[in-house]
């Protein structure tokens, strides 16, 4: 496949990520930008929303069945990240497009997921919590950044270590032990589906597979109704009394969903103002993954889970910019709340800054674009230009859209149109300010993907 063209101006020879140094090759394509944010660790960050979003979601997993990893380095191998999971050679994910390399075999992990196969290598029963910060390249808006957290959680149990090696009597009686709760929970699907969300046959009974199905669901209803009783409860200390009124029960509902590392797979969603939202994927782990790291007798559930979009929901915060803001307008707001969760509070916004929309339109394959010829040939990823952005910019830019697209019909040259949304979350730009960065971005656009300015 034709390779994304580098949106480095230069690469470095080797990059140093948290006291490490790493060869760089052709395949490197991580902005000055992302790199600077891999030793912020927001999760490990005392009072930070995500680390506090990150402890909620310890304490319905508690120790010791539950042993808590927060501190392993983002970089890992393509190994680690996709093989080892189960992804094909040619999934998607695994594009330069999507995804940042420091090299050939070595990429910034995309998902807490890429830590499965180490974990469970020499692992006794029980279980894990892994927190970690997670990179993917992706488009610039009010819900994305290229760089977010995750909390994988993982629960194995051992048929040699269970009475008569009765999985399925050892997994109900666990979650006999579990809390219940009263959330309206939909579930209209049986716990597998013969084609689209396959019993692991080989490895699994219909039995077994159905109680690991519910002892994962109940510990993953469980956590959803902590984090939503604990945002309910900050908005009825925020007001005043005669202000509350009665708030609808939380509905949540199961999804089939597709992982290449669990099956059964689901995801589950939260209605969230009036629309369904995801907020994690879980399945049965495959057994491969057991039989890999050499403990062929243990089988178990995965999941995982995106800490800004849960901390979002509980803080309502409107903008996932701010997370990374070291405004003390905005950290001042959290500050001992990690100790006392009764502190828990709506974050109040501080005004915002207007608007300065700015288009840029160019065609593709100009002047250096790879190939020469034809610029409707060009292979063109969007994520590239939000790169660019991102790097010249940072987080002066709100959001980025494509508004128009042609193909010219005599010289078969595409043309595109993207819509700059200028606005700090901090202060009121400049007009000279967003113009020169501006001309910043439309410079790194021609230089860095050969595109010719309209
Ligand atoms: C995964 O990353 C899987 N590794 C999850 C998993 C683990 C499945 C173990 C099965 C077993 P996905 O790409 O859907 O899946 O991301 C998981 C969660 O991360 C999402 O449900 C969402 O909460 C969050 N998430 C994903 N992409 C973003 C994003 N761009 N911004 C914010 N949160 C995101
Ligand atoms: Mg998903």
């Amino acid at each position: 496949a034709a390779a994304s063209p580098s949106t480095a101006t230069t690469s470095p020879k080797t990059v140093e990520i948290n006291g490490k140094k790493y060869t760089t090759d052709s395949w490197f394509n991580v902005s000055s930008t992302v790199l600077a944010l891999t030793s912020r660790k927001l999760h490990l960050q005392k009072d930070h929303p995500v680390a506090i979003t990150r402890k909620i979601i310890e304490s319905v997993f508690p120790a010791p069945t539950y042993k808590y990893y927060n501190e392993f380095d983002p970089v890992v191998s393509t190994h680690e990240n996709f093989d080892s999971l189960g992804f094909p050679p040619d999934h998607p994910g695994r594009a330069r497009s999507d995804t940042y390399y420091i090299n050939k075999d070595t990429l910034l992990r995309t998902h807490t997921s890429a830590h499965e196969a180490e974990l469970f290598r020499a692992r006794a029963s029980g279980g894990y919590l892994l927190s970690a910060d997670v990179y993917r390249r992706d488009e610039v808006d009010r819900s994305h950044y290229p760089v977010f957290h995750q909390v994988e959680g993982a629960r194995v149990w051992d048929r040699t270590k269970v009475p008569g090696g009765n999985i399925a009597a050892a997994v109900r009686a666990d979650l006999d032990r579990l809390p219940t709760h009263n959330m309206k929970v939909e579930d209209p699907n049986p716990p597998f589906h013969a084609e689209r969300n396959p019993l692991q046959a080989p490895h699994h009974s219909p039995d077994e597979a159905a109680a690991i199905a519910a002892h994962l669901k109940r510990s993953l209803e469980l956590m959803v109704n902590e984090i939503f009783s604990r945002a309910k409860a900050a908005v009825a200390a925020s007001k005043p009394t005669e202000e509350t009124q009665e708030t609808e029960p939380l509905r949540v509902r199961w999804v089939e969903a597709y992982f290449p590392f669990t099956s059964p797979s689901w995801e589950l969603e939260v209605f969230y103002q009036g629309d369904w939202l995801e907020v994690l994927g879980c399945g049965v782990t495959k057994q491969e993954l057991h039989i890999n790291a050499g403990s062929l007798s243990q089988l178990g559930w995965t999941f995982g889970i995106g800490l800004e979009r849960i901390a979002m929901l509980l803080f309502q915060i409107p903008d996932i910019r701010l997370f990374w803001s070291r405004d003390e307008r905005f950290l001042a707001q959290f500050r001992g709340v990690e100790d006392n969760l009764q502190k828990l509070r709506p974050f109040v916004p501080f005004s915002r800054h207007p608007a300065c929309y700015k288009d840029v339109s160019f065609w593709l394959g100009g002047v250096s674009a790879a190939g020469g010829g034809k610029g409707g040939a060009v292979d063109w990823h969007g994520n590239d230009l939000m790169e660019v952005v991102r790097d010249v910019a940072g987080d002066c830019v709100e959001d980025v859209r494509l508004v128009d697209e042609f193909m010219h019909p005599k010289t078969g040259r595409r043309s595109m149109c993207y819509r700059i949304n200028y606005r700090s979350l901090e202060r009121t730009l400049t007009n000279g300010e967003t113009n020169e960065m501006h001309e910043r971005v439309m410079k790194g656009l021609v230089e860095r993907l050969g595109v010719e300015i309209r």
